[in-house]
């Protein structure tokens, strides 16, 4: 059954009940699938290359499915997102790249999955697993943030979205990063924990803490079991 707009519906978060206002609708909330692409969890990909556990970012992948399925199904705003260089690198910074070549996973050089983190390259592509459908909005990104140099924002004012389900990887990193522009722009954040992960578990946690410090100086952290569980 569909969530009815006039109930007031709040997911069991920490450090509150999320959303603030109690106002998670289909209509005003959009769930946000952060670069769950090759290169950051799959075999020969970026991350791969530089050596870190794949195990580590591709927890999240079965956890997201079983969300992204039933937030679909409900119709709830579907966002995902992809980080990666036009092909002739024009908006790569050179110290972006210079740190990339340094640790032999250079961002614009050739891998086992084409170009590391190029439009167009296999690598680049978001894993089969949770391919958007189409109609869902895909927003291309050159940086670590969703905001930036990106039309984000204007799509989410445009569809009246206030809330913002955010999960995908890394949790220090991209996602942390675009939580924060988020909420800096008055957007109420919640971070599923279990939908998100980092190439260092430690990372994970504190970006997790993080959130929850000064009563949810981000935004809040629940798991996508709850997410779930306040949609029934
Ligand atoms: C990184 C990301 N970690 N998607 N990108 O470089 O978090």
């Amino acid at each position: 059954m569909k969530p009815s707009s006039s109930v007031s519906r709040s997911v069991q978060a920490d450090p509150y009940p999320w959303p603030y206002d109690g106002s998670l609708r289909p209509d005003n909330t959009a769930l946000i699938i952060i670069d769950m692409q090759t290169d950051f969890c799959g075999v020969g990909g970026y991350v791969d290359s530089m050596g870190y556990d794949l195990s580590l970012t591709r927890a999240p992948i079965e956890p997201i499915q079983r969300l992204l399925t039933r937030l679909r199904e409900l119709g709830f705003h579907i966002i995902h997102t992809r980080e990666g260089h036009r092909p002739d690198l024009s908006d790569l910074p050179a110290n972006k790249r210079w740190r990339s070549q340094r640790i032999g996973a250079g961002i614009g050089d050739s891998g086992p999955c084409g170009r590391i983190l190029v439009r167009g390259e296999r690598g680049w592509e978001i894993i089969p697993d949770l391919a958007p459908l189409p109609g869902e909005v895909v927003i291309d990104k050159p940086g670590k943030g969703s905001f930036c140099a990106t039309d984000l924002e204007l799509i989410l004012r445009t569809r009246g979205i206030e809330n913002l389900l955010l999960t995908g990887i890394t949790t220090d990193v991209c996602v942390h990063t675009t939580m924060r522009e988020a909420n800096d722009r008055g957007f109420e954040c919640l971070l599923l924990e279990d939908c998100t992960a980092a190439t260092d578990h430690g990372n994970h946690l504190a970006a997790l803490k993080m959130v929850k410090m000064q009563g949810g100086v981000f935004g809040a952290v629940a798991s996508s079991g709850a997410v779930l569980e306040s949609l029934k």
